[in-house]
């Protein structure tokens, strides 16, 4: 398969000012005439042809203003036609088969419904087009199809018309009077029902809002109908944009590849993200619907009325709309936990993204695959990038920028250089080097030392990009600290300041507010880095119990426990380091100063994923790989440690928050905590363990605290664990989302005997490789367990490679996304790094391979 690159962009030599499409849908055959208004771009350079891209079609028949011609040619998947003249009427009739459209790209029928995922190239699987994000069309579509199979018949913008065939079908016009790219386009077919309720904005806009979902499904739509309302006041009020169709709808799907899509005045989701009441769903759920539902919302604006010019800038709109979502989810629930949460994910996926062969730029300059780069660079270090922009303008002048970004280039297909553009003029700022955080990849790091001089520090900083696969050498980048000077001797915090290091080491001066001086750096993580500083346990301990921004408490927590736990996995000595995280903890413990819902992020320890890449390149020569097998005894060692030093506490703790009722503002935080308190239990004493998850179990009033008790339980040899996991699917049959979960927690479980669990689950009569949801819930679950993957044997690479085989020509996009795991192989100790090498091999000699495989793959072997 070809490799595309960014430097390689050319306008398109025809406008599409206008597509026409009528649907006669069937779940077996669906017909589909098209019918473009065409005319030349004078912005592109003239061509007498017209390319339009599909995707596994073909034409049935092909007339340009109203005449059936043939000189039209295939050229691969695309349809070439040559065009004369200046403007004309290109119509072209497809037809396809829904039900066998097992990638769930283009046009597929989900539960005896139809819908459609168009991002990024799915709709030239339906009809022949420019389907390229700088195209922008009005679209009028016109959709027909039996009655009782399809009562609800949607698609993007207004209703315009509907009626009776009399023959048992009907049909509805629809009409977006927004301009937009293929991707956004979306329809839907189905026997479905809303939760609805009407919003007005700010300019007195009545916006109708419709959920739709299954009729069973419809009592757990309230949180996403509600979730969708307060985005659509937040952005309002936070970055003054206001909806622009008198009716947004949304719709819930069961198979699907992603999380949602956010297609013109019609989303459709995953109903993971839908669907949520106390019962069925966790708090973390809850917050997830209420994440992507806002995340979705924001890119009407940020995506939708200003797109892409082309794929490589998907963070344009994935990394604004993603700082967009976490600024709302931190208003809406708490900007310190929320912070430490996403900081949480960035360092889990895309800091070992950084780290690996998949390694890119937010904007990458090549690939052979687009979906592949839909990744937590893209989005998540995207959100970063922007994140420092606001931080070094304020938010204020940061305001100024977007207010300028969405003024300017309202209904355009944009560029991350007319963002960044936008924002230097609005907010007056000189991006001119910060731009290189667009080309640069890998995760910077920055080393602190400082020395006292009189009444004042000295704070040297300096900073190395590591080089990243066609990347060897890099630039210094502009990488904004916030930072503070504390006094321990004094107990005092210091104020806050701003250090911008632009330099490869550069000397920051501030006055000293008291004697023996820790630094307290990167507060409330203003930058993607790794801080690099030797600081003393003791500071770290002081920092843990006393800093004054809470997520430099959380980061020193961490850095204790990291420093501690890489020594202890490495076979060095790490004197005192499990006596003082046992203090800390019971410092934490203790703290009164806390909520439960903070307290709870603090006693999380860092993941084995983020100790691998701590422990990778650590040492003396730098050269050392991570040990699986040894960091995960070490944490499980430590756990122990805190489990039994800290047992009074942590029972005081659980009995305390077991008193707080499910709806009591302090619930959520106590839900947390206590299943917080149930891990650190199951790691020091297991019989006690069991016996306190099952009896959360038993007396749960919410999946929250059930499925923390059945997740601890399924750790555990105990025979309180088959009795629950019994009693949970038996609960719970025949509602998806909660089966999916019944998967994921024995997948992810810190039982010994955890693949051949998993090998019998596959074999589950529920288990179904057709359904996303469901290979995510079992094998992205097992991927994520690193005692089961990293299997010193070599069984868990070998689960996750056979199901890539097999997955791969049924949902190539799906399958590609477990290529990653077995990607990391070079910063793994040598024995198990050849097993997973020795799997990369097997797959890419498989024949066949998808485009989306076979670049993953191909990557992570080279
Ligand atoms: N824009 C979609 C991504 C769909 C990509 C599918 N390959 C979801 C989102 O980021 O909102
Ligand atoms: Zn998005």
């Amino acid at each position: 398969p070809p490799v595309i690159h960014r430097e390689d962009y050319r306008p398109f030599p025809w406008r599409v000012p206008t597509t026409d499409l009528a649907f006669e849908l069937g779940i077996e055959k669906t017909r589909i005439t098209a019918t473009l208004a065409v005319e030349r771009n004078p912005d592109a350079e003239p061509s007498d042809r017209l390319r339009l891209n599909g995707d596994g079609i073909t034409a049935q028949s092909v007339t340009v203003d109203g005449e059936a011609v043939n000189d039209w040619e295939m050229d691969g998947p695309d349809l070439v036609l040559p065009l004369a003249g200046d403007a004309h009427t290109v119509e072209i009739v497809t037809e396809i088969d829904p039900s066998a459209n097992t990638q769930l790209m283009g046009l597929y029928a989900s539960n005896g419904m139809l819908c459609t995922q168009c991002e990024a190239e799915g709709f030239r699987r339906i009809t022949f087009f420019p389907d390229r994000p700088d195209v922008l069309s009005t679209y009028r579509v016109r959709m027909s199809g039996p009655k009782e199979q399809f009562p609800i018949l949607l698609c993007n913008g207004n209703r315009a018309a509907e009626g009776e065939n009399g023959d048992g079908t009907h049909w509805a016009e629809w009409h977006d009077p927004w301009p937009k790219p293929s991707y956004l386009f979306a329809l839907v077919a189905g026997d479905l029902v809303a939760n609805s309720g009407d919003f007005t904005t700010v300019s007195g806009r009545r916006v109708e809002c419709n959920i739709w979902v299954r009729r069973e499904d419809l009592a757990r739509t309230d949180h996403a109908l509600e979730s969708l309302h307060r985005s659509m006041r937040w952005d309002e009020e936070t970055f003054g944009r206001e909806y622009d169709l008198d009716l947004y709808n949304i719709v819930a799907v069961s198979d699907f590849n992603m999380g949602a899509m956010e297609n013109k005045g019609l989303n459709v989701f995953n109903t993971k993200y839908v669907l949520a009441d106390k019962d069925t769903a966790t708090d973390g759920d809850f917050d997830a619907v209420e994440g992507v539902i806002a995340h979705e919302y924001f890119h009407n604006w940020s995506g939708n009325r200003i797109t892409c010019r082309d794929w490589f800038q998907l963070s344009l709109k994935e990394g604004f709309t993603v700082l967009r979502d976490q600024l709302f989810s931190q208003d809406m629930r708490g900007e310190a936990v929320k912070r430490i949460e996403d900081v949480r994910i960035l360092r889990a996926a895309q800091f070992p993204e950084d780290a690996g062969p998949l390694a890119h730029p937010i904007r990458p300059d090549s690939y052979r695959e687009i979906s592949n780069f839909y990744t937590a660079t893209v989005y998540n270090k995207g959100a970063e990038v922007i994140r420092m922009m606001r931080s070094m303008a304020g938010e204020e002048r940061f305001r100024k920028g977007t207010d300028l970004y969405f003024e300017r280039h309202d209904g355009e297909a944009a560029t991350c250089e007319d963002f960044v553009r936008a924002i230097e003029d609005g907010a007056g700022l000189d991006l001119t080097q910060f731009r290189l955080w667009y080309s640069q990849a890998g995760t910077p790091r920055v080393r602190v030392s400082h020395e006292v001089a009189g009444d004042g520090i000295r704070i040297t900083l300096s900073q190395q990009v590591p080089a990243t696969p066609g990347q060897a050498k890099k630039q210094p980048m502009v990488i904004p600290l916030r930072l503070a000077v504390h006094s321990k001797a004094n107990e005092t915090t210091g104020t806050e300041h701003i250090a911008v290091l632009t330099e490869a080491e550069q000397v920051f001066e501030y006055p000293l507010t008291g004697p023996d001086p820790v630094i307290s750096i990167n507060r409330g993580f203003t930058a993607p880095v790794i801080v690099e500083r030797e600081l003393a346990r003791d500071d770290l301990v002081f920092l843990a119990a006393h800093d004054d921004d809470p997520f430099a408490r959380y980061e020193a927590l961490q850095e204790l426990a990291v420093d501690h736990l890489v020594a202890a996995a490495s076979g060095e000595t790490s004197e005192g380091g499990e006596a003082a995280l046992v203090e800390a903890f019971r410092a934490i413990l203790a703290d009164g100063t806390l909520d439960d819902a903070m307290r709870g992020e603090l006693m999380m320890l860092p993941s084995e994923t983020y100790l691998f890449e701590a422990m990778a390149g650590s040492g003396a020569t730098g050269t050392r790989k991570a040990d699986p097998g040894a960091i995960h005894a070490a944490r499980e060692r430590l756990k122990a440690a805190i489990g039994s030093g800290c047992a009074e506490e942590l029972d005081a703790l659980y009995d305390r928050a077991e008193e707080v009722a499910f709806d009591d503002p302090a619930g959520r935080g106590a839900r947390k905590v206590k299943a917080q308190v149930l891990v650190y239990a199951a790691a020091s004493d297991p019989a006690k363990a069991a016996e306190m998850a099952a009896r959360q179990y038993d007396r749960a009033d919410n999946m929250t605290d059930r499925q923390g008790a059945l997740m601890v339980l399924a750790g555990l040899e105990a025979p309180e664990r088959e009795e629950r996991l019994a009693d949970f699917y038996d609960r719970y049959r025949g509602n998806d989302l909660v089966i999916d979960k019944w998967f994921t927690l024995q997948a992810l479980s810190l039982h010994p005997q955890v693949i051949a669990q998993v090998e019998a689950l596959a074999q589950h009569r529920d288990f179904t490789i057709r359904n996303p949801n469901r290979v995510r819930s079992l094998y992205m679950a097992f991927a994520g367990n690193p005692q089961g993957f990293h299997a010193q044997d070599g069984a868990g690479y070998r689960m996750i490679a056979d199901l890539i085989l097999k997955l791969d020509p049924i949902n190539p996009q799906t399958a590609a996304r477990f290529v990653s795991p077995l990607g990391r192989w070079r910063r793994i100790e040598p024995k198990r790094a050849a097993l997973m090498k020795a799997e990369l091999e097997r797959i890419a000699e498989a024949d066949n391979l998808s485009r989306d495989t076979y670049e993953q793959v191909s990557r992570s072997l080279d």
